[in-house]
């Protein structure tokens, strides 16, 4: 049986703007998981970076040129803290600070981040489902030359700038596959699986760290397509191929590739890389993968899910070049 419903793999600002696009077009037969570990305990609250902008995303929420957070945001709170000598580095707009009050409260109720998650992006009016990918703490902790440094200090706190050595994810081996996430793949009704355009290393790679989270994509039994972030060598948003060029990878739609090695039957990269696309070791579709309008975005989903929709048809089942780790 076809099914119909697609799962996206997603983490901040470039893959929301993908799910944003896919949920134009499928509404509520779209499931974004999201990545957790960039989430971090800050003043008390409990911050979980991508899975707001997804939600903001998806709810038209967001602020276009920041990309995190919310738009027509006031910054009462940040200017008062620093009036009294807090902590200023991580910014929290004054309408976004409700969200983070809100889900610590919840959290500390006992109620699991699903269902939190669940609960806002109903009163948003999101159609799509987003699930955490993980009710279990998992934390990125970048390796670097400075030495070891939880994610957000190293992203905002020091704007990505100590070279990359390696990344951990702390408490991933111990985390568990949320049951809603389980469920989802295990419906028999995944006609496609989405690795959204986020950074590999920093974004997808913590979803992909959860233990059997391979496994179940492997097991939905559809094509996993990727949407390279990169292009021209270039990312569009963020320190993806400054990383790749510190842990020693080439900045290439290739090293995309090697690096899902195992897990996509597909990729999608951008235009003007179509000419390095055909030697590539997997399904290509080369197309505009920069999502600059909301344009961009419906036209970019829609062109993955004909990518993904082609690939089914050409072979039952999904043939996959080498088993997942
Ligand atoms: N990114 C920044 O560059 N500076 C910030 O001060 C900042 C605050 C912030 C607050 C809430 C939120 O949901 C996201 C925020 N981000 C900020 C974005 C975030 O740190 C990163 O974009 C993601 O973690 C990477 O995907």
């Amino acid at each position: 049986m076809r099914g119909k419903r697609v799962i996206a793999l997603c983490g901040g600002i470039g893959g929301a703007k993908l799910a944003r696009g896919l949920s134009e077009l499928l509404g509520p037969n779209l499931t974004v998981v999201v990545n957790t570990g960039d989430d971090f305990e800050h003043l008390g609250l409990t911050i979980s970076p991508d899975v707001d902008t997804v939600l903001y995303t998806l709810a038209d929420l967001s602020d276009p040129e920041r990309g995190w957070g919310r738009a027509n945001e006031t910054w009462n709170f940040m200017s008062s803290l620093a009036e009294v000598g807090g902590e200023t580095w991580f910014q929290l707009g004054d309408r976004d600070l409700a969200l983070h009050i809100e889900r610590t409260r919840r959290l500390r109720d006992g109620q699991s981040l699903t269902r939190i998650v669940t609960d806002i992006a109903r009163r948003f009016g999101i159609s799509a489902r987003i699930l955490p990918m993980s009710d279990d703490a998992v934390r990125t902790i970048v390796m670097t030359d400075e030495g070891p440094l939880p994610f957000q200090r190293y992203f905002v706190g020091l704007r990505c700038a100590p070279a990359v050595r390696a990344i951990r994810f702390e408490g991933a081996n111990s985390a568990r596959v949320s049951p809603e996430v389980s469920a989802s793949f295990e419906q028999g009704d995944v006609e496609a699986i989405v690795v959204c355009p986020s950074n590999p290393y920093l974004s997808v790679d913590p979803i992909l760290a959860v233990p059997g989270m391979r496994q179940l994509l492997r097991r939905a039994g559809a094509p996993i397509v990727a949407v390279s972030p990169i292009i021209g060598g270039a990312a569009i948003k963020g320190p993806t191929t400054k990383i790749m060029a510190e842990l020693k990878i080439d900045a290439a739609n290739a090293s995309i590739v090697c690096h899902y090695d195992g897990i996509i039957d597909g990729m999608i990269v951008d235009r003007i890389d179509a000419a390095d696309a055909a030697a590539l070791p997997v399904a290509t579709l080369a197309t505009a993968t920069l999502m600059r309008t909301p344009e961009d975005r419906v036209n970019l989903a829609r062109d993955v899910l004909d990518f993904a929709r082609r690939l089914t048809a050409s072979s039952e089942p999904v043939p996959r070049q080498r088993g997942l780790g």
